[in-house]
């Protein structure tokens, strides 16, 4: 019986100091429970009304240092577990330069995980051991949270919205993968598993491509699958990099990164969520110097095939636009 799991293990670096701070937390709320409990017995028996105790009629009724050490003490306390959460916060969710990146759709009810070199797993995702790692989460339908407890990380995965968490697993082995938000019949179904390999073994497994029953290899990467997407199902380049395009659009070479002037006078960063918002609804930002005759792909393409895109127009941001935008 003492197989139960009640605390799962601890294998990202970011997990070790949650950890840590987890159990500071507990042992001071047991700490100062235990006082508290202790001293009401302990006050309820001495005190009992059988007692004949002393000091009953002249009883202290206020104390300065008391009062200031009850009140000073668990400030103090509360504003460095403060500080201290926020740092570990900041850890996983503020962005680091550097990581190993992968694209996670949420579906009903599935996670489907996309790899740079362009291998996709199904409910599975491998990871390399000591190596910091992003992940990117969207959802293709209702919200779900992409949760990995041995790594103490939860994100949120939502539709129409690119989420990121960071974290660094240290312990090669097997670990679940869960949905921790209610998303319909088959939730509890939705459960995959993250295998952590060390280094050169992970090199091995994106090498060779499959291996687990989820994985598919592609042999293209991530951003040769977006320019089949471009010029295959979504015939971007009818329009985009076109010379002899009907309509005039604009040039994607050098786009990612920069800032674009709309339309309507503002400025915005094209950064993912402006190319999956460029993509998907085209009106919403209009381009300035261009028509908005670009066609809403809205139900047209899938999360998958946005991040693809994305990798793609992300490749030509290093090249040159021919003759200016
Ligand atoms: C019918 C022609 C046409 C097609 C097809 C088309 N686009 Fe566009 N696209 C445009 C025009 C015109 C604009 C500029 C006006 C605007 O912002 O809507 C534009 C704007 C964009 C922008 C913003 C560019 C910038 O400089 O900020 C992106 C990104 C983009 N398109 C990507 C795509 C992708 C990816 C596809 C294929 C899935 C696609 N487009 C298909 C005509 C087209
Ligand atoms: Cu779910």
């Amino acid at each position: 019986m003492w197989n139960i799991p009640f605390f799962p293990p601890t294998a990202s670096k970011e997990g070790e100091a949650i950890s840590t701070l987890y159990w500071t937390i507990t042992w001071l709320a047991i700490f100062f429970g235990a006082i508290v409990l202790f001293g009401a017995i302990y006050l309820a028996v001495k005190y009992r009304a059988s007692n004949e105790a002393v000091r009953r009629d002249d009883a202290v009724e206020t104390d300065l240092r008391l009062e200031l050490g009850w009140t000073l003490i668990p400030l103090v306390l509360a504003l460095a577990i403060f500080g201290w959460s926020a740092k570990l916060y900041g850890d996983i969710y503020a962005p680091r330069e550097g990581a190993y990146e992968v694209f996670v759709v949420g579906k009903q009810w599935m996670w489907h995980c996309q790899h740079p070199n362009g291998i996709r797993e199904n409910n599975e995702l491998h990871l390399p051991a000591g190596r910091l790692v992003k992940v990117t989460v969207i959802s293709q339908d209702v919200i779900h949270a992409f949760s990995i407890p041995a790594f103490r990380v939860k994100r949120d995965a939502v539709p129409g919205r690119y989420n990121t968490v960071y974290f660094t697993p240290t312990q090669p082995g097997k670990y679940h993968l869960f949905c921790t938000e209610y998303c319909g019949t088959k939730h509890s179904e939705m459960i995959g598993w993250v295998y952590v390999l060390p280094s050169e073994e992970f090199q091995q497994w994106l090498a060779k491509g499959a291996g687990g029953a989820g994985a598919a290899a592609v042999g293209l990467s991530l951003e040769e699958q977006g320019k089949q997407v471009f010029e295959g199902v979504g015939a971007c380049n009818s329009c985009h990099m076109n010379p002899n395009a009907a309509v005039k659009a604009p040039d994607l070479r050098g786009l990612f990164g920069s800032k674009v002037k709309l339309a309507d006078g503002r400025t915005v960063v094209a950064d993912e969520a402006y190319i999956r918002e460029s993509i998907l609804n085209p009106g919403a930002k209009v381009v300035e110097g261009y028509q908005p005759v670009m066609p809403p792909y809205q139900g047209v393409l899938s999360e998958e095939q946005i991040i693809q895109l994305t990798a793609y127009i992300k490749s030509l941001a290093k090249e040159q636009p021919a003759g200016g935008k």
